[in-house]
């Protein structure tokens, strides 16, 4: 093949800053990824697993200081600080590159140095793009080549043009005090030293196709967003797409891959993606998405065959595991797997498990899966279009407050309702867990720019479009007073969904409260379930009070992004607060 001259530069430029002994292009094929896997297992970089039951699979125990993103060493690097926003971490490009370059330094000394050229989105889509990721972790160039279309395709696609993204990439001494995640969107460049787990690391995720994507995107006039796509397929066999942007550790593996406790009566859901979308409008004003991965990068606790069986079934084969804790017979295991710990367990660091010393399996542990093995995967999952978008749906974890589902207005109270979406955190970030913060479309930690002009974004583009998708929040997270979740969840969410089908094809009883259109408390099909009596109409009704609340908080966060945030935004804010106001 030859060689890019763009791309030849670039490499040759980061070889002499890193200094690595040998440097290994990458073609993406399976000789060279099994014999990634080789070196890594001879070097104690994997555990092979059993076999037998899971062939193909591995275990990978990263850093225990290195288990999750890092938000706080996260920097959206711009000429101007205004342009980054309240919610991003800023440097300036020159001071970044100073910096993160003393570090690169030499950083590869001892070490190969892989070429990861890749590409997001599928095969000969007019949508996607070309990324190249330079790093010094066989673990790094293994997980890409499962959650990318990953190598030689990803080089014909480019061909001569320099319009690639490159991301450097090192492990550097893996020290939290010397761990950086750098973007430049002005110039689409990443730089990420000193961690080598997931967002941080597997630089075509979070670090391109979310923060510099997002950048590219408003500029370009599309939408890459923190969203799984699914299809959903009703008893007549008509199928209609859905988006939906959960914060992370918060649903959408589950969503995208449920198994729905409605098949019988014809409700069922096809996977076209569970984490990213990148969206556009086509020649007539319809809104498409693509999913940019080809592989799932999901977590691990709480997956079970109760809970996410097509899950189960998708990771038991060419499955890379990390930070999940292992049986006696090589078997992966997790807290929520639907089995007892078995005797002998050792847990993610290693050791010896004593139930004492807490979880087994870290809670942000994962599995690293190609999305071709999901047994519900769409046919349309790698149309070079895309497919349409008919529904957008808001979600979070509240354990209050916030209904199991409601429908907004028109889509400017749609924008406000994800602009102004709570979120209680998850494991997925380093930090404290379960502390209910502003997550705007569940891109909080993944918007590459200023959020006010992110929420401007949103509204032009459904000024573009012919047939504004509608727009839903949804919550299954709701607790009652013992600490229990009142939703069943799972696979019993497409009662939800079949909702939320109805109101997109015109059908489906719903109220106008002052919040958004509820399904009334008998609207959503429970037949079958046992519920406390008093659920649905407590998961349907408003919380005058808890939302008066939220209010404060969203005044709060809208106020610190001054002239940035949209009047529009502000308005909607103001006629709720009126609603709410008035009501009893
Ligand atoms: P990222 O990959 O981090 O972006 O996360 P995600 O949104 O794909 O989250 P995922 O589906 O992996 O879910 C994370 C956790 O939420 C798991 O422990 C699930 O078991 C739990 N979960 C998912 N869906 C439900 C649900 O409907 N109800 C309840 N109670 N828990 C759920
Ligand atoms: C998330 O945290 O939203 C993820 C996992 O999907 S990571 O790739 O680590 O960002
Ligand atoms: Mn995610």
């Amino acid at each position: 093949m030859v060689r890019n001259s763009a791309l030849q530069q670039w490499v040759d430029e980061c070889s002499r800053l890193t200094k690595p002994d040998r440097v290994h292009w990458c073609d993406g094929s399976e000789e060279e990824y099994n014999k990634f896997i080789q070196i890594m297992v001879g070097d104690g970089t994997l555990i092979e697993l059993n076999q037998k039951t899971y062939p193909n699979c591995y275990l990978h125990r990263s850093h225990p200081s290195d288990v999750a993103r890092t938000e706080n060493l996260t920097f959206i690097c711009t000429e101007k600080k205004d342009d980054v926003g309240p919610t991003n971490n800023w440097m300036h490009p020159k001071e970044a590159k100073e910096r993160v370059s003393k570090l690169f330094d030499g950083s590869m000394k001892g070490r190969t140095m892989y070429v990861v050229p890749y590409l997001m989105g599928p095969v000969g889509s007019p949508y996607s793009k070309v990324g190249v990721e330079i790093t010094d972790s066989a673990y790094v160039a293994a997980n890409m080549r499962i959650m990318t279309r990953m190598g030689n395709v990803a080089l014909e696609h480019l061909g001569s043009s320099e319009n690639f993204v490159p991301g450097l990439h090192s492990l550097g001494d893996l020290s939290p005090e010397r761990r950086f995640i750098m973007h430049f969107p002005e110039e689409k460049l990443v730089w990420s030293i000193g961690s080598g787990y997931g967002g941080n690391a597997l630089l075509g995720k979070k670090c391109f196709a979310l923060r510099l994507a997002s950048y590219m995107a408003r500029q370009e006039g599309w939408m890459a967003e923190h969203m799984l796509i699914i299809g959903l397929e009703d008893p007549s066999g008509k199928v209609t797409y859905m988006a939906a942007a959960f914060p992370s550790a918060s649903g959408k593996t589950n969503l995208a891959m449920m198994v729905s406790t409605m098949a019988e009566q014809g409700y069922k859901v096809w996977t076209v993606g569970d984490d990213i979308a990148w969206m556009h409008i086509d020649e007539e004003g319809q809104l498409h998405a693509i999913n940019p991965e080809a592989g799932f990068f999901g977590v691990a606790p709480g997956t079970s065959n109760s809970t996410n069986p097509i899950a189960i079934d998708t990771i038991n084969r060419n499955t890379i595991f990390t930070n999940v804790a292992m049986t006696p017979s090589k078997e992966p295991w997790w807290e929520g797997m639907g089995t007892e710990p078995p005797h002998g367990l050792i847990d993610w660091q290693g050791g010896k498990w004593e139930s004492a010393r807490g979880n087994a399996a870290h809670p942000n542990s994962r599995f690293t899966a190609p999305a071709k093995q999901c047994p519900t995967i769409s046919k349309h999952w790698e149309d070079p279009k895309g497919v349409p978008i008919s529904a957008i749906i808001w979600g979070s974890r509240r354990s209050t407050v916030v209904p199991l589902v409601m429908q907004a207005f028109n889509w400017q109270h749609g924008v406000f309702l994800g602009s102004s979406m709570g979120a209680e955190t998850t494991a997925a970030a380093t930090g404290a867990v379960g502390v209910v913060r502003r997550d705007p479309m569940a891109m909080l930690p993944f918007c590459g720019y200023n959020m006010g002009d992110y929420f401007c974004h949103w509204l032009d583009i459904g000024k573009k479009l012919k047939k504004p998708p509608l727009i839903f929040r949804v919550n299954w997270f709701r607790k009652d007073k013992e600490g229990k979740f009142y939703w069943p969840g799972y696979g019993d969410n497409i009662r939800v969904l079949k909702w939320i089908l109805a109101r997109v094809h015109g059908g489906g009883k719903a109220q106008e409260t002052a919040i958004g259109y509820l399904p009334t408390a008998d609207e959503i099909d429970v037949e079958g379930l046992t519920l406390k009596p008093g659920t649905m109409e407590e998961l349907t009704s408003v919380d005058k009070a808890g939302w008066l609340n939220t209010m404060n908080e969203i005044h709060t966060f809208y106020g610190s992004f001054g002239n940035r945030m949209p009047s529009e935004m502000w308005d909607e804010y103001n006629q709720l607060k009126q609603r709410l106001e008035r009501l009893p």
